[in-house]
């Protein structure tokens, strides 16, 4: 499994900030021509990757600290970097959307071979942390950007929002957008029929029962206030969705969304030129995908 993974990078569980300066050197040179920055995953831990990936605790609140640059490695989609974009340009790190330049190859290179990725580099150390599985790195942000709760409850309820947003959109893609042109048309209708109006009942159901109005959980803006918004805006963009929902029919998603709409840093990334060419790509992905 960890074939593409660069051997010179692995620091040992003694290693001195030096060789891992060393290697990541090394690593450097091995990936000369390449658009992206060096292969650092690692499943061997060590005191200097412990302090960075626990590293600039930031949330929306502080000065931002420019400690860490973040890079976000995806196709030029919204699809599994949506709510990690989001997060990235809600926090106020410097951050960048990263694209491969020439993924046959590049794909070699990386943890898994597939995308998205997020490099972590601290500047102090040089260290860049790089991290694959779109979860994950959802998570990480989350907690490190103070969208994972105040306490071990809201995180738990947190996460419970999250993950049932995240079960209905991969059904979506599952068993719609990748289905085969013979099924397609019968589990979009099951999708529309059933799964999004039981996604709508249960989470208008919970949204009218939190402390305060925008957000599932608490007082702050949490990952699944995030994760909702992109499922909601997805569904919107699917023609036999878009009468399951107004601002009448699921008023709590929506006060969720003109929430998220309410913060500057927000509504910069969504009407940024990048963000509009995000989205011309990705209308031209899913045209395809609709056959
Ligand atoms: N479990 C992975 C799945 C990632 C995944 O399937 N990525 C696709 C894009 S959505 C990819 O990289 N495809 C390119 C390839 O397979 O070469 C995650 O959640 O990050």
């Amino acid at each position: 499994m960890y074939n593409n993974m660069n051997e010179a990078t692995v620091p040992t569980p003694t290693a001195t900030p030096k060789m891992v300066a060393a290697a990541t050197t090394v690593a450097k040179i091995a990936h000369a021509g390449s658009s992206l920055p060096p292969s650092t995953f690692t499943p061997v831990s060590s005191p200097e990757l412990a302090t960075a990936a626990a590293a600039t605790p930031q949330n929306l609140d502080q000065e931002v600290s420019k400690e860490a640059v973040y890079k976000i490695l995806y196709f030029k989609l919204h699809g599994m970097a949506a709510t990690t974009r989001i997060m990235l340009a809600l926090s106020g790190a410097h951050w960048e959307s990263i694209y491969p330049q020439d993924w046959t190859n590049e794909k070699q290179e990386t943890p898994f071979g597939l995308m998205p990725i997020l490099y972590e580099t601290h500047s102090t150390s040089g260290q860049t942390l790089e991290i694959p599985e779109s979860e994950v790195i959802e998570r990480y942000l989350a907690r490190k950007f103070g969208f994972w709760g105040k306490d071990a409850w809201e995180e738990i309820a947190i996460h419970v929002f999250y993950c049932s947003s995240k079960s209905v959109l991969s059904w979506y893609v599952n068993k719609v957008l990748l289905a085969f042109p013979d099924t397609k048309t019968r589990e979009l209708t099951k999708f529309v029929e059933k799964e999004v109006p039981a996604w709508i009942v249960q989470h208008e159901k919970w949204l009218s029962r939190s402390q305060t109005p925008g957000f599932y959980v608490g007082n702050q803006l949490s990952i699944a206030d995030i994760h909702s918004v992109v499922c909601l805006d997805r569904f919107l963009t699917i023609p036999e969705c878009k009468d399951l929902f107004s601002s009448e029919k699921t008023p709590n998603l929506f006060k969720l969304k003109h929430n998220l709409q309410n913060y500057p840093r927000y509504t910069d990334w969504v009407t940024s030129p990048e963000f509009e060419a995000i989205n011309v790509s990705t209308r031209q992905r899913l045209a395809v995908l609709k056959g």
